[in-house]
């Protein structure tokens, strides 16, 4: 069992996700996503529009995620690793060299991005467009 694991808010879930929850199961053959908690993204000074819960159930109906785990804090991914004997980690190169420190425990893999979407600026032009 080759396992993958990667971490996000995926908030507003859009096609930079699928697209990286999608390359990202195509490296093994099970997928572990671990959704940032509510209180986690406080830390990353990040205020995600739908919660949690909801994320995770948004993630949990999509093929390519196999397990959905809370990710709570920045530390947990050693113990995640070796717990779910995680062959590779994965995450956007937005964060390329920031994860490289867990290279001892697996193959850490950093794939391109999705352009011209983001959580960001679909809230921003929902926004200009007085959606909210
Ligand atoms: N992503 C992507 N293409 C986009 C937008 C996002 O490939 N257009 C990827 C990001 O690189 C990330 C994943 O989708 O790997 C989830 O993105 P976010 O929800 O923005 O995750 P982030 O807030 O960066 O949290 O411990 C890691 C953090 O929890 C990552």
């Amino acid at each position: 069992m080759h396992t993958v694991i990667t971490y996000g808010t995926f908030d507003l879930f859009h096609v930079g996700h699928v697209r990286l929850l999608e390359r990202a199961r195509g490296l093994g053959d099970k997928l572990i996503v671990g959704i940032s908690t509510d209180d986690f993204n406080a830390q990353k000074n990040k205020q995600a529009f739908t919660s949690y819960e909801h994320r995770a159930e948004i993630v949990k109906a999509c093929r390519y995620a196999d397990l959905v785990i809370p990710e709570i804090d920045w530390e947990q991914k050693r113990q995640d690793i070796l717990k779910y004997n995680v062959k590779t980690f994965v995450m956007g190169d937005d964060w390329l060299g920031k994860f490289d420190h867990l290279s001892d425990l697996c193959d850490v893999c950093y794939l391109p991005r999705t352009p011209n979407i983001s959580t960001t600026l679909v809230k921003k032009v929902l926004s200009e467009k007085n959606y909210f």
